[in-house]
């Protein structure tokens, strides 16, 4: 998984490379060799649980998605709806990852999904991001035989959560358009990992100024040919789209015994 990197080249996911240098510019701190060892060791770690992660999702055969997006793009709202509309055709577990609270676990209780939180509230403030070893104890929880698929909300972050691979199969991205055009261009990491951007809040278009053509060529420059669609979580508008899109997925992994 790409981290620490700043590559232009639309690549994604994985990064042959393992000099220090994708771990970016630490020549300022005197401990940066220490630093590099250190972020390698962790790194390492992290991407050997999550593909014991993603082995044991296949066995059980569940398709896993890594819902991705600043705080507050509309990823509960948005999986509220989901949960309504694949109740009793597809069986979903959600991991739930908050730095603090279990809001929005109950927000989503009730809708026919298992649920199990992440609280990532130690350390310095809380992690920003969910890592492959969180998810491998919140994985334990989940009745994963009895599943098709996994949502995992990750913590509402647009940098940190990019950086780790948690053992998913797709990585999907929300964006709301309050949000602005350029954040593709200024914080590409996300963006550039993403295999489904999906852009929320549409109901707001007539009251801000937002340019979706603009916002597209922008997310089309850092990850070419990605495919997006437009929702509101709000109206409901476009959300049997994102539900056929994650259908096909479970399908699609089913049928190539991938899962
Ligand atoms: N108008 C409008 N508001 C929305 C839409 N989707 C979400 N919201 C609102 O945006 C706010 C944040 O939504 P959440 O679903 O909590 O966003 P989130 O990404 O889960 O937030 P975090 O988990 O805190 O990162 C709430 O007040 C929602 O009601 C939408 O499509 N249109
Ligand atoms: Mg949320």
């Amino acid at each position: 998984m790409g981290r620490f990197h700043r590559h232009d080249d639309g690549t994604a996911h994985e990064h042959a490379d393992d000099s220090p240098s994708r771990l970016g510019d630490l020549s300022a701190y005197e401990t940066s060799h220490d630093r590099i060892d250190v972020l390698e060791r962790i790194f390492d770690e992290n991407d050997r649980t999550a593909a014991a992660n993603r082995d044991d999702l296949a066995r059980a055969g569940a398709f896993a998605v890594n819902l991705m997006s600043s705080p507050g793009a509309g990823k509960t709202m948005l999986l509220s709806e989901t949960l309504r509309r694949l109740a009793g055709s597809i069986r979903v577990g959600i991991i739930e990852g908050d730095i603090e609270t279990s809001l929005d676990a109950d927000r989503l209780a009730g809708l026919g999904a298992d649920i199990t939180l992440i609280n990532t509230g130690n350390g310095f403030g809380g992690e920003c991001h969910l890592d492959a070893p969180m998810v491998r104890s919140a994985l334990a929880r989940l009745p994963l035989d009895q599943l098709d698929l996994v949502v995992i909300e990750n913590v509402g972050n647009l940098v940190c959560p990019a950086e780790f691979d948690v053992g998913e199969h797709a990585r999907a991205m929300i964006y709301s358009i309050t949000e602005g055009e350029e954040k593709p261009l200024k914080y590409p990491v996300m963006f550039r990992s993403a295999d489904l951007v999906v852009i929320n809040k549409i109901d707001l278009l007539p009251y801000l100024d937002f340019d979706l053509d603009l916002f597209r060529a922008n997310l089309h420059k850092i990850n070419p040919g990605v495919a997006t669609m437009v929702v509101s979580a709000r109206t409901g508008e476009g959300v049997g789209e994102w539900c056929e899109w994650l259908r096909a997925q479970v399908n699609a992994s089913a049928a190539a015994g991938t899962r």
